[in-house]
């Protein structure tokens, strides 16, 4: 669900800036953060929230995204059971921090563009790839299960099914994603796999922010001498570690004084049943705080893909309009403005996630190159009639569909 199909659920925060404090892996599900009004010039430290998930490693498959959204190849051989009694002692190495590479499969750019982008044009090899800090506070085994080929093949193709297509390349990598290619890695997994089955570890992982489940699962399958991939992620929580004394500590504290604060949570696939309802909940695993948060609410949402529609509210000529505009990897949001020929046009760009500008050549406007969360404004008149394309003019972000269009009437 986009913030714009959000607000449009809740209009008493129309006017209200909006934006996301981090993402979901694609095809995940669980719980995002929307900041509302002055909250999203501090998205930097919100996107530091403490996160909790729940994943299904499944044993014996690998996927080079470490999902179920990857091109998958069956590991050919059956983890010995025995292994799996070493499992709580590999997962007690887990915990700490850790510096890894960004998975290869990421939205982290490299020379401007995402790594995924390089790793779909081959040319991982040509560059240095980042590394980051990952820290897992816990890890609790919550059940093992096991499922059979055949059960793991409907889940598949009902979890395939629902990858939603789109023609858009900046929305491939969440929705129509070599979606061709991996289903026919997956019938190929599956035909080699038939008759037997495949057993599924199900855990809850507390981690700090950046920490990639996917990357988790096939480490895990490696460290008992196989292949594992994340069968399914849910984010389960978001907040921050009781007890945890590091880096950000406050944080919690400071999120029950915010003025305009919600925590809205969404989802995308999984459940048999559909939909998962949206819920409210505490921003801290803390005791419960005193403080009660200013506005917050419970309205069940479906989640759709992301297809930003709306448009800015359209003003009289001559006077000054202030728009909001906000922009993510790889896209605005909202993808189209109007406004009435003459009008002083206030842009405030705010930017969640990457680095991008907000540029529209023929008005001469331009905000600065924004590193991350924050946000500039620039002024123009919009003198002339017509429809103007709006971009980001960093690396290929226009090619890559992070473009709107700025209609004068
Ligand atoms: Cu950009």
């Amino acid at each position: 669900m986009t913030l714009t199909a959000w607000k449009e659920r809740n209009p008493e925060y129309k006017d209200m800036p909006a934006s996301y404090a981090g993402r979901l892996d694609p095809m995940a599900s669980g719980k995002l953060l929307v900041l509302l009004g002055e909250e999203c010039k501090k998205q930097k430290e919100y996107t530091k929230l403490d996160k909790e998930y729940e994943i299904e490693v499944l044993f014996d498959v690998g996927s080079d995204t470490g999902d179920a959204l990857g091109l998958v190849e069956y590991a050919g051989k059956t983890t010995p059971v025995d292994n799996f009694s070493r499992l709580p002692e590999i997962l007690k190495a887990e915990e700490g921090s850790h510096t890894r590479p960004y998975p290869h499969f990421s939205s982290k750019t490299v020379n401007g563009k995402p790594l995924f982008l390089h790793a779909l044009e081959g040319d991982l090899s040509r560059i240095t790839i980042p590394t980051h800090e990952e820290r897992i506070y816990r890890i609790k085994i919550l059940k093992r299960t096991s499922l059979s080929a055949e059960k793991l093949q409907e889940r598949i193709t009902d979890f395939l099914a629902r990858v939603p297509s789109s023609d858009e390349p900046s929305k491939r990598l969440g929705a129509d994603f070599r979606i061709a290619a991996v289903r026919q890695s997956w019938d190929k997994a599956l035909a080699q796999a038939h008759g037997r089955s495949f057993v599924i570890i199900s855990l809850r992982v507390s981690c700090g922010s950046g920490t990639y489940m996917r990357a988790l699962a096939p480490r895990l399958g490696e460290a008992l001498g196989s292949r594992a991939f994340a069968l399914s992620i849910h984010r389960t929580r978001l907040g921050r570690r009781a007890w945890y004394t590091g880096g950000h500590i406050g944080l919690a504290t400071q999120l029950l004084h915010m003025k305009y604060f919600l925590i809205l949570v969404v989802v995308v696939l999984v459940g048999a049943g559909g939909w998962y309802v949206m819920q409210q909940q505490s921003p801290t695993t803390e005791p419960a705080p005193e403080v009660s948060l200013p506005i917050a609410t419970t309205t069940p949402a479906e989640v759709v893909t992301e297809t930003p529609t709306a448009s800015s509210t359209v003003s009289a000529p001559g006077t000054v309009q202030e728009i909001r505009v906000t922009g993510s990897n790889f896209a605005f949001d909202p993808k189209e403005i109007r406004v009435k020929e003459g009008t002083r046009v206030r842009l405030v760009f705010i930017n969640a996630t990457g680095t991008h500008d907000w540029v529209v050549d023929e008005f001469s406007a331009r905000t600065k190159v924004l590193q991350g969360a924050g946000s500039d404004t620039v002024e123009f008149v919009a003198n002339k009639r017509g429809t103007f394309e709006y971009y980001c003019s960093v690396g290929t972000h226009r090619q890559m569909g992070m473009k709107g269009n700025l209609i004068v009437e």
